[in-house]
């Protein structure tokens, strides 16, 4: 059988994506080999002295782990000298990372989360990274870009994807083609066509969602949750319920088997709810590929790229995966919402 890369896959796919020029096919190559690096690195971690906290602290005020500082090390020196990027943005710094004068600039930007799921990492429980890009606005193409130019509409995503370091390595990506899934064969060190054309089922079977914060959810989000777990639902039975605690395992799983990821906004000790997930690095990449496979991503009720992030680290309710589950909880929430307000 005729083996197909990413570089080939895009090349032949190159009349339908108009954005799939050298630059373009620069940049994944670069995200490749940095994934591939980093995949080595995940593999032999109980091997070396990688397992366990650096010490340090980062943005979001956790621990930084000794591979979440590899990973995001790897992908911001290999990504600053491609010569392709104007600027970029890491779920682990605070502010933008510029591609400084004295380097080649390009007009992509690129925002990612290098190692999601961090908590699993110690565990050999599959996690990943995930990336996000955009063109810097064409009026605006001088000099080191501002963070208005960097904070678009999350439906101007020129690209999104993750790879996934599991029982194999898999990159999952889209141009807004298709989403296509490659995997990494060792043995040639090469991403090979693996899922080509993926499509979510558009009824899920599994719901994932950390339950334990049933207590910090609001009225809606609660009947939300319960109408997977009632025998009154679509599938007049409970759904399964699958939680590994990494977005990208968790969304890969429901992707392929069909199903709804959620992070609900949680009630904080002030009294005011906030979602955990990034807006930028997590939810609006993940957001660009489900719609691609025919699924639906949302805050509980808005659409994620029609959300125009107004910083960086913005966090927001993130429920994504197939259609047909997507779409009833937005229907309870609007319905439960509306009964509180109206008091029945
Ligand atoms: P991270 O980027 O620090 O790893 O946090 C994101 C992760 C997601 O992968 C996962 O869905 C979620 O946090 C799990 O959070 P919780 O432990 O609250 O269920
Ligand atoms: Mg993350």
């Amino acid at each position: 059988m005729r083996q197909v890369t990413v570089t080939e896959h895009l090349l032949l796919h190159q009349k339908k994506t108009p954005m799939a020029t050298g630059r373009f096919t620069s940049l994944l190559n670069e995200l490749i080999l940095s994934a591939k690096l980093i995949s080595r690195e995940v593999t032999k971690a109980g091997l070396v002295d990688v397992l366990g906290f650096t010490g340090e602290t980062n943005v979001q005020g956790e621990k930084v782990r000794k591979l979440d500082e590899f990973a995001n090390n790897v992908l911001i020196h290999r990504l600053r000298r491609s010569g392709v990027l104007c600027a970029m943005a890491s779920e682990e710094n605070g502010d933008l990372i510029q591609v400084s004068g004295d380097l080649p600039q390009g007009d992509y930007i690129l925002i990612f989360d290098p190692l999601d799921g961090s908590s699993n990492i110690d565990v050999n429980v599959s996690i990943g990274t995930i990336f996000s890009i955009y063109r810097r606005p064409l009026h605006k193409a001088s000099g080191s870009p501002s963070l208005d130019e960097v904070l678009q509409r999350c439906d101007k995503q020129v690209a999104a994807g993750y790879f996934i370091y599991g029982s194999s390595t898999m990159m999952v990506y889209t141009t807004g083609n298709g989403v296509h899934g490659f995997t990494l064969d060792p043995s040639v060190g090469e991403f090979l066509l693996s899922h080509p054309d993926m499509k979510i089922p558009e009824q899920g079977r599994i719901y994932s969602v950390n339950e334990s914060y049933w207590n910090y959810w609001d009225q809606a989000t609660k009947d939300a949750i319960a109408y997977f777990k009632s025998t009154e639902n679509a599938l007049g039975k409970p759904y399964s319920s699958r939680y590994i605690g990494s977005l990208v395992a968790d969304f890969h799983r429901n992707l392929l088997y069909g199903g709804i990821f959620m992070y609900p906004a949680k009630r904080k000790p002030d009294g005011t709810y906030a979602g955990k997930l990034r807006l930028t690095c997590e939810a609006a990449p993940m957001a660009f590929i489900v719609e691609q496979a025919g699924g639906m991503a949302t805050d509980g009720v808005n659409r994620i790229l029609d959300y125009t992030p107004t910083e960086l680290h913005q966090r927001v309710p993130f429920f994504v995966g197939s259609p047909n589950d997507v779409r009833t909880v937005r229907e309870i929430m609007l319905r439960s919402t509306s009964d509180a307000v109206s008091g029945d």
